[in-house]
This record gives structure tokens, sequence and C-alpha cells, in this order.
């Protein structure tokens, strides 16, 4: 996993674990939930993306892509979250939750990998379809001032399709996100039919990764009526207080800024 090397020089004196976060997040969320999992202590650097805060010089010389999370470790810089997840699991490795067989361990990679793949194509822009408000729309400045400090194409091609009033995803690009992440639900629903968790009957990142993934989809409307073995699995871990104060209690706040 790649190092940051983060052109905001002020984070390197940056000591412990910091972590810039949005409150609704599914990316956030997932290391929210492995730090509480963890038992280990963070210092909180909350992101109003509404407010665009995370559209500024400063935040993109610790995040080069401007999207949360990003974690800062004893001046380290570690971005995508499911990169996180395996740096803290290799840091801290007790609990461990990937304290299993090299097979197994390649499986849970390549959920984490799935996760990270299927986010911008399925996840957000059904999210983006589905909560397509002028109040998510950036002004003209904002865009600007985005497209200055964006340098990577893919962001650039996604916050092009909507960001300006008249601009939307389709119906048809929410199909496509649909269909794909229905072809990965359809595959959990198999293994959980005769298995409590994702990977080896075991609780692992697996589950960590992808739990907040169904809490962000079903506030925006997911149907997840075909998979009633998935729902089984996610609401064993959403009762959980752990998932509780991690991820549905930041979800439900509300900040007064946003
Ligand atoms: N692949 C990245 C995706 C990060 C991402 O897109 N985060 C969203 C919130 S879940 C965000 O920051 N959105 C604001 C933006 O795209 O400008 C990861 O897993 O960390």
């Amino acid at each position: 996993m790649p190092l940051i090397e983060p052109t905001n020089r002020e984070i390197l004196d940056f000591r412990g674990i910091h972590l810039y976060h949005a409150h609704i997040s599914n990316c956030s969320a997932r290391v929210r939930f492995l730090l509480e999992e963890k038992k280990l202590s963070w210092e909180s650097h909350h992101i109003l993306l509404a407010k665009r805060e995370n559209i500024t010089e400063q935040y993109f010389g610790i995040n080069p892509k401007g999207v949360v999370p990003s974690l800062v470790h004893d001046g380290k810089v570690i971005t995508e979250s499911n990169d996180i997840l395996i740096y803290l699991e290799e840091t801290f490795p007790d609990p461990s939750f990937r304290n299993v067989s090299k097979e197994y361990q390649i499986e849970i990679d390549r959920w984490l990998r799935i996760s990270g793949e299927v986010h911008m194509p399925g996840i957000k822009t059904f999210q983006y379809y589905k909560r397509n408000a002028k109040a998510m729309k950036k002004t003209k400045e904002e865009v600007t001032l985005y497209r200055q400090l964006q340098k990577d194409p893919a962001y650039l091609a996604f916050h092009g399709k909507h960001d300006l009033p008249g601009q939307s995803f389709t119906a048809q690009d929410a199909e496509v996100a649909v269909n794909l992440l229905n072809g990965h639900f359809s595959e959990m629903e198999f293994i959980l039919k005769e298995n409590q968790w994702l990977v080896g009957n075991t609780y692992t990142l697996a589950d960590i990764s992808w739990s907040p993934t169904i809490t962000t989809l079903k506030r925006g409307g997911f149907d997840f009526i075909q998979f009633p073995n998935l729902m089984a699995w996610y609401d064993r871990i959403s009762i959980q207080p752990s998932f509780k104060m991690s991820v549905t209690d930041w979800y439900s706040k509300t900040w007064d800024k946003n």
C-alpha cells in the first residue's frame, strides 16, 4: 500500500491516530468501525462534505483525491479506506480480524478489493442518483476550485456528470450501478445462506468493510428484498454497540454547519 507524500506538512508532526472523516460516508464509517472494534483511541477531524470542507488546498495536501477518509498515524498518511483497514490490522494486530488461513486471507483481500472497485461505479453512482438534490450541487466557483485541485480523471469525470444544476446521473446509470452491486450481493447471499460471516465462518475485515456500505445503501432506498440472509448478517452486525457507536450514531448526528 503506497504511503502518501503530503504537501500539507502540518500533519507530519501529528502523533497518535488522526482520522479525517465525514459522518455520513461508508468509506469513513468502515474505518471508524474497525477503530472501535480494536478499541483504539483516535482524534477526529470531521469534514462536512456538504460545506465542501474537503475542497481546499489544505485537504488536497493530505488526500490528493480530496475524499474522506484519510488516516494520519504518527505523521504517516494513508488514504483509501480499505488500505487503511489493512494498515490498522497490520499495525495493531490485537485483536485481529485477519488471523485466518492464507486461503481465507486471500478471500478477505478479494472482498476488500471489490469494496474499493465498486465504490464509484456502484455505491456512489446510486447515491448521487438518489440524492440528486439542489443542496448537493456546487456553485460555479466551487466547480472552478474543484477542477483546479482535482487531478484524478475518474473523480473529474464523476463530478463533471453531476456538479452543476441541470447535470445528473440518469436512471440508466443507476440501473447499471444496481446490477453491479446486485451481482456481489448475490454472491454474499449464497455464502451467508450456510455461513454466519463472509469468509471462513469467522468475523473478519470483510464483514467490517462491507457492513457500513449496507447502512448507506439502505438510507438511499436500495432494494435488498431478494437478499434475506444478507439482511440477517447485517442485523447481526448492526445491533452491536461498536457498530452503533461508530456508524449509526454518526449517521444520525446533525451538524449545525450541515
Ligand atoms: N476509494 C475511496 C473513496 C473515497 C470517497 O469517495 N469518499 C467519499 C465519501 S464516502 C467522498 O469523500 N466524497 C466526496 C467527493 O467525492 O468529493 C476510499 O475507499 O477511501
